[in-house]
């Protein structure tokens, strides 16, 4: 009887908590860095380099030191933070082309159409890089449709694919920004279109020459992923990007300032090309990778600003990540390499962008909340496959258990209220190779992939045996232990391969 009784006072609490959540409906401000490392930000260690506005969210905010994207590489991450669902249950969902159709279907649940259905106004700015249009992908002259708008965004502002890919255009809703109906583009994945110049017949071009791939064609000086022509009144200025795209996410906040609002702030920084604009020009003394990252650092600081002069600060929640983990030389001689003057981009961890190693997906994960999420650090594990159930349950939303099936409710977790981790976390790499996290362990299964990525110097952590690595004692992952623990390793394989079945 008097169980009941505390059973019902607590349940009335825990409604009482969610209907106050609910009623609240903070506005949300997700900054999705591109390819930022743990290790590249001061609030983490960085001592080469300051981020003195993402230093300031994180001191009043939460900052988490064991927070992951699903994958290590871009399009995989971002397909399983706006759909909840594992990327790798898709085939096709690996770095996609310039011109890919859109890969998340239009029925699916996403994190933006949850949160439209609570009554936000929804926003997307930045790079999308998850495909646009029909199978076959989408005429570039027309209205660009399905894209974002048609998964839950009512507003979108994008790179198409990303700043290394044609076509080097924005596209505003389901328009390219600025096309000359008279000069229209055309795409070609495949084969050379049109006369302009390519970086690899026309090196003489370049004002940033490419170090490995990249010799396609030229726009703004820099040759690029992929053929187009075209639409030369639409193409943009990289060394004007941040402001753009800065200057639509302040304009939506504005806009939508007496609704609840969710904005995808999808940095190009620091992902090659790394052209920033002339103000951070040699200003980090470790070259444009470094200049880069104090331009998203900018970035951070105008968006918080916008807050704070609106009043919106204690009503907004915002969250800073990386889709996934750092590399120094991706493309492109910019003296990332050279210059790098004894920075770790990724902090501690072992590997990068590509691997399986952790420095994949251990991203940097801030949230702040003023006023309800305690500033502090968090070592719970986390996921970001997970921002899907959890603001749902936030904005006072059931999923269905058939909808975004791999994302979890982690909401007083993210939120601070708990240091509870996920019962697992599940990494993917470049070449499909899945590790598993649980407590202090990291299985990596067998694969066949080559174990060094020569051109971007990044270990991937593919071996055909299995690994098991203690990451309380060995961060590093530098001792395997499967060995010695076979049956820890069956048991991690056999919850990976029940998640993989699922
Ligand atoms: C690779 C590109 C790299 C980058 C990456 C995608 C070459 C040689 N390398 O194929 O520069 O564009 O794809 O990065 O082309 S991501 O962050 O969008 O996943
Ligand atoms: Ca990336």
């Amino acid at each position: 009887m008097q169980a009941k009784f505390l059973l019902l006072i607590l349940g009335s609490w825990l409604v009482g908590e969610a209907a106050t959540f609910a009623q609240q409906k903070p506005n949300i401000v997700l900054i999705y860095a591109d390819d930022l490392g743990y290790g590249d930000i001061s609030c983490n260690g960085a001592t080469k380099i300051r981020t003195p506005n993402i230093d300031r969210i994180a001191k009043e905010g939460l900052q988490f030191t064991n927070a992951h994207a699903s994958s290590s590489t871009c399009t995989p991450s971002r397909f399983s933070l706006l759909t909840g669902t594992y990327a790798w249950r898709k085939t096709g969902t690996g770095i996609a082309p310039g011109d890919a159709a859109l890969l998340i279907p239009t029925d699916h649940i996403t994190l933006p159409g949850v949160l439209q259905k609570a009554g936000y106004k929804t926003g997307v700015v930045g790079k999308w890089h998850l495909g646009l249009g029909p199978k076959g992908g989408p005429d570039w002259n027309a209205d660009i449709k399905p894209g974002p708008l048609e998964i839950g965004f009512t507003y979108s502002f994008l790179l198409p694919a990303t700043g290394d890919r044609v076509p080097c255009v924005y596209v505003e809703k389901h328009r390219i920004v600025g096309l000359d109906p008279t000069d229209p583009i055309q795409v070609s994945y495949k084969e050379p279109i049109g006369n302009d110049p390519t970086g690899k017949n026309h090196p003489e071009l370049l004002k940033m020459k490419y170090s490995h791939g990249h010799d396609q064609t030229i726009v703004n000086g820099v040759s690029r992923i992929g053929y187009m022509s075209g639409g030369k009144s639409a193409r943009w200025v990289d060394e004007e990007m941040a402001d753009v795209l800065t200057g639509k996410v302040n304009q939506f906040i504005e806009a939508s300032k007496n609704n609840p609002f969710f904005v995808y702030f999808s940095t190009h920084d620091i992902h090659v090309p790394r052209l920033p604009n002339s103000r951070f020009e040699g200003k980090s003394g470790m070259g444009p990778r470094g200049d880069a990252i104090l331009q998203l650092d900018w970035c951070v600081g105008e968006v918080t600003k916008t807050l704070d002069r609106l009043g919106l600060t204690n009503k907004t929640i915002v969250i800073i990540s990386s889709d996934n983990g750092p590399v120094v030389d991706d493309g492109y001689q910019d003296e990332a390499v050279t210059k790098l003057n004894g920075h770790k981009p990724a902090g501690p961890l072992r590997g990068g962008k590509y691997s399986a190693f952790d420095a994949g997906t251990r991203v940097p994960f801030i949230v702040r909340w003023p006023g309800k999420v305690k500033p502090g650090t968090s070592d719970a594990l986390v996921s970001q496959v997970d921002l899907l159930a959890s603001f749902a349950a936030l904005t006072g939303q059931s999923l269905d258990k058939a909808e975004a099936r791999d994302s979890f409710n982690m909401i007083d977790t993210f939120l601070g209220k708990s240091k509870k981790s996920r019962e697992y976390v599940i990494e993917h790499a470049l070449n499909g190779t899945l590790s598993l996290l649980q407590n202090n362990w990291k299985y990596i299964e067998p694969s066949n992939g080559q174990a060094f990525m020569r051109e971007v110097s990044i270990e991937t952590g593919y071996t055909p045996q299995p690994q098991l690595y203690d990451l309380k004692a060995d961060l590093g992952e530098t001792k395997n232990l499967a060995g010695q623990n076979p049956q820890i390793v069956t048991k991690l394989g056999a919850l990976l391969n029940s998640v993989r079945e699922k």
